[in-house]
């Protein structure tokens, strides 16, 4: 095994290579950082300087590899699998990645910018931008419902890299701002992906930690339990 993944299993971007890993069985060792101390937060540091979760290390190549689309598709170049989470068709992968962003520029990112909120000093806050970051979780659902008429996944005709940028981003999104009752092919996706094998993994493995979560008084009780 060459692999090793940077991470928290609470990270909503962790989770999504995670779940990349999972669906194709690939062995990694995870080792959690801890930017509270300081031996971990250097190491980590001198692997990715941007400071962000999660980096995938590669014994074989020796690489460290930050960003979580590029680690997707390093690992199905180096490490193909049997799920292909970005397709062999060029039309089919493009799609997948415009997907891919997405859910992470448009969904998980806002959803980010609200948990931070509730974490910074009362000196700072700033609800201009939290009221932006809601606007465009509303932008991005109207778009996500228009888009999942008809489909089962959101980038290719079979799960891939979009799908697993989608279900961390939409799970700590739907907690901050659920889907209202008349998106019926968002909360269709959404149960979808939740009853997924490689995200029941992730959700299970990040609950112990769903009592650090900033909003974790609306996490749904059936997140709550195995
Ligand atoms: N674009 C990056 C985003 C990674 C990211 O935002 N990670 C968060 C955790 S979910 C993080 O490291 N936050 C800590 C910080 O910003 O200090 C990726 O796809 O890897």
């Amino acid at each position: 095994m060459s692999l090793t993944l940077y991470l928290h299993p609470l990270s909503s971007f962790c989770q999504k290579v995670l779940i990349a890993l999972y669906e194709n069985e690939m062995p990694f060792e995870p080792v959690a950082v801890n930017f509270g101390d300081a031996e971990s937060r250097e190491d980590f540091f001198s692997r990715w300087p941007i400071g962000k979760i999660p980096v995938l290390h590669d014994s074989a190549t020796g690489m460290d590899i930050p960003e979580t689309s590029i680690m997707i598709e390093y690992v199905q170049q180096h490490y193909p699998g049997t799920a292909q989470l970005l397709p062999d068709d060029a039309e089919q992968a493009l799609q997948v990645r415009l997907w891919d962003r997405f859910f992470d520029l448009y969904v998980n990112v806002p959803m980010q910018r609200i948990v931070g909120e509730r974490l910074r000093p009362k000196g700072s806050l700033d609800p201009h931008g939290v009221a932006e970051a809601f606007a465009m979780l509303d932008k991005a659902y109207a778009v996500l419902e228009k888009h999942m008429a008809g489909r089962q996944w959101a980038g290719a005709d079979h799960f891939s890299m979009a799908d697993c940028a989608a279900s961390p981003a939409l799970f700590y999104a739907s907690i901050l701002h659920p889907f209202s009752d008349d998106m019926p092919n968002t909360n269709a996706y959404f149960e979808r992906l939740v009853e997924r094998p490689s995200i029941k993994r992730t959700i299970a493995e990040a609950r112990p930690y769903f009592q650090y979560f900033p909003y974790n008084e609306k996490m749904p009780p059936r997140f709550l339990q195995g």
